[in-house]
């Protein structure tokens, strides 16, 4: 018998609630999430600010939700770890959000983290007057719709609490998270813009052990893991630096290329082709076809044959509708 391996869902459930600190890093297309796995990560962020970065738009709910879903479909499939979702505000109200989780099941991914904020949001730290909060009880009853959709009890909802980004304060902060809590959210996220710590250690000091408790450091980022740890964080999310790290090294390459009209100088710094064989798993798909593919045929023209509906020839190239590929 085979062995059963644990949903991604259970897998996320357990990271949440281990006592030991736990990271969850950044992707936002099928080959960062490969590559966070690769490195060894126990977990995904797919990240809503370089998801919509990476389509070339704003982390303004530009990207619409069954893009963003087609986006995670492809980081899911390409991976064994869990993803946590960059949910927003849930794209709509509490019906959204039932329609969302239901998606999202289907599609293995394993949590959703939704933020209370008004749709269409604005991203955190570009301007904190552009931060208007959702009312709390309405936010609320989508935490609750959202645990009374899931089919999977380990699904997780992670509660994100914009208070503090908002300028409300650590009293409107703990008043949230309590609300949240009650609804069943699974983990509260508590975010914030300052450059040090203060303001989620002063909440987790007053939230103690109510529930898991989720940061994201991006501003604060100096902060030695070890206060996070110490101070009893569940999650620590590194949100955007595979994003931020392609980007820079992408236009360094773009700016190299133009300049020189030239390969010569970035060849060697660039990945090889065959890692991006490696990531893609071209090998599979190389066994696959000695598996199912006749036996002394030229693959590609073989399925082209079938495509065209011509028969192959004796050297297996169609005899009629040749397509070049
Ligand atoms: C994201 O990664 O999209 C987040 C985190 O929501 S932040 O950008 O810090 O708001
Ligand atoms: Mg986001």
């Amino acid at each position: 018998m085979k062995p059963t391996t644990p949903r991604k869902t259970t897998l996320l459930k357990r990271l949440i609630r281990s006592p030991e600190l736990s990271f969850l890093m950044e992707a936002h297309n099928g080959l960062s999430a490969r590559i966070v796995e690769a490195a060894g990560f126990a977990g995904i962020w797919a990240s809503g600010l370089s998801m919509s970065a990476a389509l070339g738009v704003r982390d303004n709910n530009e990207a619409s939700w069954t893009q963003v879903l087609e986006v995670v479909e492809f980081m899911s499939d390409g991976t064994r770890v869990p993803i946590l979702l960059d949910g927003d505000t849930g794209y709509g109200n509490f019906n959204s959000v039932r329609r969302l989780v239901r998606k999202l099941e289907q599609r293995d991914v394993a949590g959703v983290c939704l933020e209370d904020k008004l749709f269409p949001k604005t991203n955190s730290f570009i301007n904190p007057t552009a931060q208007p909060l959702a009312d709390a009880d309405e936010f609320r009853g989508k935490i609750r719709a959202g645990k009374d959709a899931q089919q999977c009890d380990d699904f997780v909802i992670v509660a994100r609490v914009e208070a503090l980004i908002a300028g409300w304060g650590l009293d409107e902060a703990l008043r949230r998270a309590e609300a949240y809590h009650e609804a069943g959210a699974d983990a509260i996220l508590i975010h914030s813009a300052r450059p040090d710590a203060r303001e989620v250690l002063a909440f987790k000091a007053e939230w103690g052990g109510r529930s898991p408790v989720v940061i994201v450091p991006t501003k604060y980022y100096a902060t030695p893991t070890e206060v996070f740890r110490r101070a009893g964080f569940s999650v620590v999310i590194w949100a955007n630096h595979l994003l931020r790290s392609a980007l820079a090294s992408m236009a360094a390459t773009a700016r190299e290329i133009f300049t020189r009209q030239s390969l010569a100088t970035v060849e060697e710094k660039v990945a090889p082709l065959r890692e991006v064989f490696r990531l893609q798993d071209a090998e599979e798909l190389e066994r696959a076809e000695a598996r199912y593919l006749p036996a002394g045929r030229d693959a590609p023209e073989a399925a082209g044959c079938a495509r065209d509906g011509a028969r192959p020839g004796a050297n297996g190239c169609c005899e009629v509708g040749r397509r070049s590929l």
